[in-house]
């Protein structure tokens, strides 16, 4: 797995608090979180130098709720104050950076996609209910069909709307490849950004997304 996911082991249970970041910023993070993932593409697109500390989400650290009051990954640390959630990372560093996030995707579109798509992709993949996977495929489908997601899928240029759903986009292709196939527009989104030096930096190969997937060990490979 590429270095600027942080191939470090995560820290867990009994681990001590990192000393405050001082030089570089630093994110708490986790290699298959797709949230932390949304940032690591955003730092990687704005070149930001940052350290990375990942989190044992099946062991947290006993100080984790000092950084993160919900104790979720991605955190953002930088001279002394810390943001949680992946959104409010990616407008800070947006409005530090004078970076302009335009939407091609409407809020609704947006919502509909995490609500129904990655909803039911995590029921499928996580939960293992297959009950579902017709309702999925047709909400892909839909997905698919949307004359913004059209124009999305042609730009060859990162737009804010594949920070916040290439994570999934990814894992939706290596878990579904069949289904990408049968869409264009689908096709055409993952061939076109999949080739942006930010997805390249933060891929995860299809070997060790299939090893975590059936170990949920987030140390895998390391
Ligand atoms: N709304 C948050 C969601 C973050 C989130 O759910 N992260 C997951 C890992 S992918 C987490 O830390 N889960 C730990 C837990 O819920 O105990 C964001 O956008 O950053």
């Amino acid at each position: 797995m590429n270095d600027f996911m942080g191939n470090t082991k995560c820290l867990k249970e009994d681990s001590p608090k990192p000393e405050p970041a001082v030089e570089i910023p630093r994110l708490f993070s986790n290699r298959f979180c797709p949230y932390a993932k949304r940032v690591k593409i955003f730092l990687a697109h704005l070149k930001i130098d940052h350290e990375t500390v990942n989190i044992d989400l099946n062991s947290k650290p006993k100080w984790f709720r000092e950084v993160s009051p919900l104790a979720k990954v991605p955190v953002y640390e930088n001279n002394g104050s810390f943001t949680p959630d992946s959104v409010d990372i990616i407008n800070l560093l947006a409005k530090d950076n004078k970076f302009e996030l335009s939407k091609i995707l409407s809020q609704g579109e947006f919502n509909g996609f995490m609500e129904q798509i990655v909803s039911l992709w995590y029921k499928i993949c996580y939960y293992k209910d297959l009950s579902v996977i017709g309702t999925f495929e047709e909400a892909l489908k839909n997905f698919a069909a949307l004359e913004s997601f059209g124009v999305l899928s042609k730009c060859k240029t990162l737009e804010f709307d594949d920070v916040l759903i290439w994570p999934w986009m990814e894992m939706i292709n290596l878990t579904h490849w069949e289904v990408i196939q049968r869409h264009d527009a689908l096709k055409t989104y993952i061939s076109n950004k999949s080739r942006l030096e930010p997805m390249k930096l933060t891929r995860i190969p299809a070997d060790v997304f299939k090893r975590f997937a059936s170990s949920h060990d987030f140390d895998i490979d390391l």
